[in-house]
């Protein structure tokens, strides 16, 4: 998966770079390509944004330099070109999931300033939004975009674990436990150190749909383990 983010704050995205996901790039599983959407200003003070025609507070993005720091991307003709914002569809893990089959994506991370409408009807194939609450800019949503979806790239993480984990069943996940067998007079429970397999799997599931219909219970609705009470 080749990560085309188009960015005015290419520096944000250190962190993602080093971490976990360093091993990822150094094994060519994923690749980062950061564009600095500044270094495609025309202008001589490296200006990008100007003020709103008809008016109003704070300065829009110009769609000229959008569009060029975009046409400088290898292989764009072949990628989804996704734009972070609040007003977009709610990320899942599903979409995610989704995604991950992509071969190349841009990301581009707008400002609360915003991008001229026209370059975003030109290049944009999908609006996403991370959650309801806005952000300084893209740049958070487009490294949980990274993170979700390089975790479902062959060979990034550990894959068994990933078919394991909270909602890949749609249900959370159940309590693990680890040495010491008894911590602060609290002992792990008996059916773990049984070595029974099928009663393990069976109360794990057990505790999956307890938990679920505890903290999250309208990830019940619809799911195929919901057939227990009610
Ligand atoms: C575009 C995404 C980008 C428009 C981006 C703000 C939150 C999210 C931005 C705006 C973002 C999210 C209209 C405020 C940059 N904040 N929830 N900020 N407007 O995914």
């Amino acid at each position: 998966m080749k990560f085309n983010v188009l960015t005015l704050f290419p520096e944000m995205f250190e962190p993602i770079k080093e971490s976990i996901l360093k091993r990822a790039q150094e094994n060519n599983l994923i690749e980062i390509n950061l564009i600095n959407i500044r270094d495609f200003s025309k202008n001589k003070h490296k200006k990008v944004d100007d003020y709103p025609y008809g008016g109003g507070a704070g300065m829009l993005i110009r769609p000229d330099v959008v569009y060029d720091a975009y046409q400088s991307i290898e292989n764009k003709e072949k990628a989804k070109v996704i734009y972070l914002s609040p007003q977009g569809k709610m990320l899942t893990q599903n979409k995610v999931k989704q995604l991950s089959k992509e071969q190349n994506l841009v990301l581009l991370c707008g400002h609360y300033e915003g991008i001229d409408q026209r370059v975003l009807d030109e290049i944009v194939d999908e609006e996403i939004s991370i959650g309801d609450y806005v952000l300084t800019g893209g740049e958070l949503p487009a490294m949980v975009l990274i993170d979700s979806i390089s975790r479902f790239i062959e060979g990034v993480i550990n894959t068994e674990s990933v078919s394991e984990e909270s909602f890949s069943n749609g249900l959370l996940e159940y309590p693990q436990y680890t040495r010491p067998e008894v911590f602060l007079n609290k002992k792990v429970p008996e059916v773990l150190l049984s070595g029974h397999h099928s009663n393990i799997e069976k109360w794990r599931k057990e505790q999956s749909i307890e938990i679920t219909r505890n903290k999250r219970p309208e990830l019940l609705e619809n799911n195929e383990f919901n057939k227990k009470g009610e």
